[in-house]
């Protein structure tokens, strides 16, 4: 709870404390708590305990945290950025002999094998031992894609302050996230002031790379935030997304020369470093050679390569995309690798070591990391896929890696779980339909929503202009057909256009040229009016981005207090009966708490439920809603 003080200082997450932060402060010694704090926790626990399905049956074992190297004046990658800046640090790139590594485990690694549930408690745990014991990192992917709105969705906590706080316990390594251009972290394209405004921020709260794609590989999506990341004077990584095969020389709309084009007008746009996005895993290893070798020649910017394991392929790829001069890789802890996930960090490390290329890191220390989140990972069990093995009919569906994993329970929620087969065929067969596009958030999303909605109508490309045209498509399609995330290469199937947008015209201009500017002040006062807060910056853009899960968030917030520093596995599953748990709350104070009794239930079908809290009994009355 001391740790927690800390963090929750104001001077120390601004980073303005000194040596003498601690001794000048007595107050982080100081725990109160607010009189119904311990009803809003007994609340919250007793209602998983009674209603919830993930209820705790088993006791899960503790994550050992490593011990943690000192590096006092190390000078990490954080640190040459910081003197060199971009330009310099790209240039500092080429001159590396060794591959660098990005460690992708806090952001695409649970995003694409635990629906993006890991929460911040257990970040900021391992974050020091990640910086320090992983000092030879090239960066750590941390924030952005899917994990800002499932933060406050499914969490019930604040992103703005988990980046913060990585960002205090991580100094030496540079941080990263991913965004989706004009769509920022959502999924349909915002106004340019929005754009500007969330770039900005990220910025000042911690982020040194942004990894910027758009889900069409459309340019004029992608420059507003590549301008905003050079104007903040921050690590533009312009990134083009990967799909098809440059070895099939039956595809050819997405051929060798289509990305070498694509690679020149990033560089010519001012980025410092390229990023290939192989959010699928279709990158074979021979691809991967025949690309990195020919980008190399033909740009001078660093290459970063991120990838997935879907198809198991994804060491391959990586190790032969480092023979040929790939500048850095995208990889994840062991424990959270393979599969859906990025290819495995720890087996790269080994595998390099006494080459020309060696990484540098050590394998005993990454293997203790890889450890904790062994055990991490068995608390979010509830989360990951049934997949068992990798899957080589990837590259028939081109389903990106976090998509792939989602789209069983999603199928399933529509009742056609029977059905799943028939959706994955129809998930390539309206990627053909639609004339072969990239497929990534949210281009993905639509791409999904539609075959699902295919095969619930019983449509197929072949009857779907007859028997389709007095349906109401998903909002993903219309908004794709409008032309609201882009413009695909060779455009959009006219006839299936027309049809979908039932008369209205399409856009034909990148839409934050259309769309009106939000307004901050009038999203202000109604906040502080609604809700009785003084919203920051952050709360704004957050709003401006996501108003209803915003709101939402507040609203639980409001009810629960604030939950980001309960232990995982009792945030997910409660407590057993007899099983104890230290739960730091919202003032710093500490609490021992013990469930006593789970009561029978009574006439009136509540459950009394007794806790020990700090010595003090306590009971709570729930509704058993089963
Ligand atoms: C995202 O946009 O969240 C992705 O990770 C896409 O691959
Ligand atoms: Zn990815």
């Amino acid at each position: 709870s001391f740790l927690l003080n800390v963090l929750n200082s104001k001077e120390f997450r601004n980073g303005t404390c000194d040596t003498g932060f601690i001794s000048k402060n007595p107050s982080l010694f100081q725990f109160k708590t607010k009189p119904d704090a311990e009803l809003r926790l007994m609340s919250y626990i007793g209602e998983i305990v009674v209603n919830n399905p993930s209820k705790k049956e088993k006791l899960f074992n503790t994550p050992i945290l490593p011990s943690i190297d000192n590096i006092k004046d190390y000078r990490g990658s954080k640190q040459i950025f910081d003197e060199l800046g971009a330009k310099g640090l790209s240039e500092w790139i080429l001159n590396q002999k060794r591959l660098l590594i990005t460690d992708t485990t806090m952001r695409d690694a649970h995003q694409s094998l635990m629906a993006t549930r890991v929460r911040t408690i257990d970040l900021i745990k391992i974050a020091q031992a990640t910086n320090n014991n992983m000092k030879e990192l090239f960066s750590v992917e941390m924030w952005g894609g899917a994990t800002f709105d499932v933060a406050y969705r499914f969490l019930q906590e604040d992103p703005w302050e988990r980046l913060k706080m990585l960002r205090e316990l991580m100094p030496n390594i540079l941080m990263q996230m991913l965004i989706r251009g004009n769509n920022t972290v959502g999924y349909t394209n915002y106004p340019d002031n929005v754009v500007k405004k969330f770039i900005k921020k990220s910025a000042e709260d911690g982020i040194d790379i942004f990894r910027i794609f758009d889900s069409l590989n459309w340019m004029e999506n992608m420059r507003l935030s590549i301008d905003q990341v050079l104007e903040n004077g921050k690590i533009a990584e312009g990134t083009m997304c990967y799909t098809g095969d440059i070895l099939d020389e039956k595809r050819d709309k997405y051929n060798l020369k289509y990305y070498v084009d694509l690679a020149k007008e990033i560089e010519k746009s001012g980025c410092h470093i390229l990023g290939i996005k192989d959010m699928s895993g279709l990158l074979k290893p021979y691809a991967a050679r025949k690309l990195i070798k020919t980008l190399k020649n033909e740009i001078s910017i660093p290459i970063h390569l991120h990838t997935h394991d879907t198809t198991g392929n994804g060491v391959a790829t990586v190790l032969m995309a480092t023979e040929v001069g790939v500048d850095i890789a995208d990889l994840a802890i062991n424990s959270m690798s393979g599969l859906t996930s990025q290819p495995a960090l720890n087996s790269v490390v080994a595998a390099l070591q006494n080459t020309q290329r060696d990484t540098e890191l050590n394998l005993d220390k990454i293997e203790d990391i890889s450890k904790y989140w062994d055990s991490v990972r068995e608390v979010y069990a509830n989360f990951e896929s049934d997949l068992k093995s990798g899957s080589t009919e990837i590259y028939k569906y081109e389903i990106p890696g976090g998509q792939y994993s989602n789209l069983k329970p999603q199928v399933e929620s529509f009742g056609l779980g029977y059905k799943f087969k028939e959706v994955k065929e129809m998930f390539s067969s309206v990627n053909e339909m639609v004339g072969d596009i990239i497929k990534v958030t949210p281009s993905s999303k639509m791409v999904g929503d539609f075959a699902i909605f295919m095969v619930q109508n019983g449509l197929t490309p072949d009857n779907i202009l007859e028997k389709g045209s007095n349906l109401d498509y998903p909002d993903s399609v219309k908004s794709y057909f409008k032309g609201m995330m882009g413009q695909p290469l060779g455009g959009f199937p006219k006839d299936l256009q027309k049809m979908i947008l039932k008369g209205e015209d399409p856009i034909t201009v990148r839409a934050g040229l259309l769309l009106e500017d939000e307004d901050y002040e009038a999203d202000k006062n109604y906040l502080e009016s609604k809700y009785n807060i003084n919203p920051s910056q952050e709360d704004l853009i957050s709003y401006s981005l996501y108003p209803k899960v915003f709101e939402d968030y507040i609203v639980n917030t409001q009810k629960n207090g604030s939950l980001w520093m309960m232990p995982s596995h009792v945030f997910f599953h409660g407590l057993m009966e007899n099983e104890t748990a230290e739960i730091p709350i919202d003032t710093g104070k500490n609490l021992i708490v013990t469930l006593v009794e789970i009561g029978k239930r009574d006439k009136e079908g509540y459950r009394n439920l007794t806790f020990d809290i700090n010595g003090n009994r306590r009971t709570v009355k729930i509704e058993d809603k089963n």
